[in-house]
């Protein structure tokens, strides 16, 4: 398997994936964004967008997806909820929901507040969405309380790709504003030995291959 990475975008999903599984892969690193400053990678993925994996003639570009794909294939039912399990509907949604309804604004405070060039940055629209993104928030505050994980009282790739979303959250210093139920659901997962193992192996990487180990934004 061949996963391109950049540090801590979300292909941080399908590595931390991969080192819940214990999976042989090979991690290719890139300087973000590498749609410009890798040309050659849009041969890879004609989007230029990371994650893209491979896996024998299997291509994917989806995060969330490639974290169903290898729980569905590589976990023997461990990481996944089965549709004739009752966590299947949360399993899903939650999945999901980490992706589109979690990421997705938090992206558009990276572009507003750090990316683009200083004339065409936009607070109003920054704060805007960490306001919704915050907001977003509640319905899982409500969901965890009292639980561990958000479906089927097990680890799935349901909380990796929620994980990951707080893991961006708490880049861009929202992690203070969640509320209890979803700090300690934070924390916990943090905590893993898996989570852990993949920010050591994707510095490690980005070293050995000459790649800036700050993530961004800081990479401006
Ligand atoms: N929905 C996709 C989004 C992929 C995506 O936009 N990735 C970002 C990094 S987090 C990217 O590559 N941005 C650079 C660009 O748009 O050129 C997923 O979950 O994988």
């Amino acid at each position: 398997m061949i996963l391109h990475h950049c540090m801590s975008a979300r292909s941080f999903r399908p590595l931390w994936m991969l080192e819940e599984l214990g999976l042989p892969y090979e991690l290719k690193m890139h300087d973000f964004p590498p749609r410009l400053r890798e040309k050659d990678y849009l041969q890879v993925n004609h989007l230029g967008t990371v994650p893209a994996l491979t896996d024998g003639k299997v291509f994917m570009t989806e995060s969330a997806a490639m974290c169903q794909y290898l729980a569905a294939i590589y976990s023997e039912g461990n990481l996944e909820v089965s549709a004739s399990e009752s966590g299947f509907a949360d399993y899903i949604n939650y999945l999901h929901f980490g992706e589109a309804t979690l990421t997705f604004p938090q992206t558009l405070i990276l572009r507003y507040k750090y990316f683009e060039v200083e004339e065409r940055r936009n607070i109003q629209v920054a704060d805007d969405y960490a306001k919704w993104f915050l907001s977003r928030l509640k319905s899982l505050e409500g969901k965890l309380s009292g639980k561990e994980f958000i479906s089927a009282d097990r680890f799935t790739a349901a909380d990796i790709s929620i994980g990951y979303a707080l893991m961006l959250a708490s880049h861009l210093g929202l992690s203070e504003k969640f509320k209890p139920e979803v700090s300690r659901y934070w924390k916990n997962l943090e905590s893993r030995e898996a989570y852990q193992r993949a920010l050591k192996v994707q510095e490690q990487s980005a070293k050995e291959q000459g790649v800036a180990s700050v993530p961004a934004p800081h990479v401006r």
